[in-house]
C-alpha cells in the first residue's frame, strides 16, 4: 500500500547535511483553528538616544559610531574570536582522540542594516536592502581574501525570540580560520555528488523544486525562495540564484538587484503570516575562503524561523529533536502553501 506522505508518518533526507527529520502530519489533520493571536504593534523610534548601535552613539566598548547613513559595519566589541597571536601555532590536545582541541582565530564583525532604528529588513525600501547585499558581498571578498581566513560566516539573529541583543536591524559576519561544522558538511556532501552526478546538487534540486512548485514560496528571475522538502523548522526557508553561482562576491549587479527583491518579498510574507515582526536566525552557505575553486558549491541562504502557530506560539527543539533527530507537524508543502497565500505586500505599509 502507498504512503501518503500528507497524512502519514514518515523521515525525510536532507542531502546537503545527510540528516534525517521525521515528519508527522497526522498530527495536524485537524482544521487549523489555532488563533491568530495579534501582538501590539511595535512602536520604535527611528532614532534611540541609547541605542549602541544608532549611528553617533557611544557602544558598550565606548567606541562612538559615526553619523552613518547607509549600512555600517564595525569589529565586535566583544567577539567570539581573536587575530592570530601566535599562540594559534600550538599544536592543541590530543588524548587518543577522546580530548581533542585546537587553537582557532578568526574576527568578528556587526553590521547595522541602516541607521533606522525601527525599520526591519521587510521594512526598508528595496534600494537599502540592496546596500545590505553590497555590504555582505565586500565583506565576504575583503575578509576572504586574507590569507588566515578559510571561511566566512554571516547570519542574523533577528527578534527577541532568536537571542537578538538589540532591536537595532543588525546582523553578524563570524570569518574563521577553519571551516565550521554545518558548512563542512555541506562542502563534503556537495563534493560528493557532483563527482557521482557531474552537476551541482543544489542546482539539481532547484530544477527538480520548479517543476514540481508545490514547495516553492517565491521566485524572480535570479533567486528561488522554497520551503525545503526536508525543512526542520516550520516555516524554514532556502534562498537560491538560478545561476550556479558559489559565493556573494562573484553575484553580477542584476542578481544583487533581484536579490534584494527577494528578500523583501520573503520578509515581508513571514511578516504577513502572523501579522508580527517574524523572528528567525538566517544566514549565508557560501564557497569556503581557502582559495580553492569549489565548482560544486552553490551559494545559499537558509531562514530558520521558530513560530509555529501564532505570534506566540513556537515550535520548541527539546526532548525528541535532542535526544534523537528533528521533528515536525505541518508538511513543508503546507508551509509554502500559507506563506505563497498571505499577500506580498507588509501589513504595516499597507
Ligand atoms: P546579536 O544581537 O545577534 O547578539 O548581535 C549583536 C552583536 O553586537 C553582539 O555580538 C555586539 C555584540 O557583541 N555588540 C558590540 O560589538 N558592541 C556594542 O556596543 C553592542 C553589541
Amino acid at each position: 500500500m502507498a504512503v501518503d506522505y500528507r497524512t502519514h508518518p514518515h523521515r525525510r533526507y536532507n542531502p546537503l547535511t545527510e540528516e534525517w527529520v521525521l515528519c508527522s502530519p497526522q498530527r495536524t489533520r485537524r482544521p487549523w483553528q489555532g488563533q491568530v493571536e495579534e501582538t501590539p504593534p511595535e512602536t520604535r523610534p527611528a532614532y534611540d538616544p541609547h541605542c549602541y548601535l544608532c549611528p553617533g552613539n557611544e557602544r558598550a566598548g565606548g567606541v562612538r559610531n559615526p553619523d552613518y547613513t547607509s549600512t555600517f559595519v564595525f569589529d565586535n566589541d566583544f567577539p567570539a574570536l581573536l587575530p592570530g597571536s601566535g599562540a594559534e601555532e600550538d599544536h592543541g590536545v590530543d588524548e587518543g582522540g577522546l580530548m581533542v582541541a585546537r587553537p582557532t582565530t578568526g574576527r568578528c564583525r556587526v553590521i547595522c542594516f541602516s541607521p533606522r532604528h525601527d525599520l526591519s529588513l521587510p521594512l526598508l525600501p528595496v534600494t537599502a536592502i540592496r546596500e545590505v547585499v553590497e555590504t555582505w558581498a565586500h565583506e565576504v571578498e575583503e575578509l576572504g581574501a586574507r590569507p588566515e581566513i578559510g571561511y566566512v560566516q554571516i547570519f542574523d539573529n533577528k527578534g527577541e525570540m532568536m537571542g537578538c541583543s538589540n532591536p537595532h536591524p543588525h546582523g553578524q559576519i563570524w570569518a574563521t580560520r577553519d571551516l565550521p561544522t554545518i558548512p563542512g558538511r555541506k562542502l563534503t556532501s556537495q563534493r560528493k555528488y557532483f563527482a557521482s552526478h557531474g552537476t551541482d546538487l543544489l542546482g539539481d534540486y532547484l530544477a527538480l523544486e520548479l517543476r514540481l512548485g508545490e514547495r516553492l514560496v517565491c521566485a524572480n528571475a535570479h533567486w528561488a525562495a522554497l520551503v525545503p522538502f526536508w525543512a526542520v523548522w516550520p516555516f524554514e526557508t532556502l534562498l537560491v540564484p538560478r545561476r550556479p553561482v558559489g559565493d556573494l562576491p562573484s553575484l553580477l549587479p542584476e542578481e544583487r538587484d533581484a536579490l534584494a527583491a527577494i528578500i523583501k518579498e520573503l520578509t515581508t510574507r513571514y511578516d504577513n503570516l502572523f501579522r508580527v515582526s517574524f523572528p528567525y536566525s538566517m544566514g549565508w552557505h557560501g564557497k569556503p575562503t581557502d582559495g580553492d575553486p569549489h565548482p560544486y558549491w552553490r551559494l545559499h541562504a537558509v531562514y530558520y524561523p521558530p513560530l509555529l502557530r501564532s505570534a506566540t506560539v513556537r515550535k520548541f527543539m527539546v526532548g525528541y529533536e535532542m535526544t534523537a533527530e528533528p521533528q515536525r507537524d505541518i508538511t513543508p508543502e503546507e508551509a509554502a502553501a500559507r506563506l505563497r497565500e498571505v499577500p506580498a505586500r507588509h501589513y504595516r505599509e499597507g
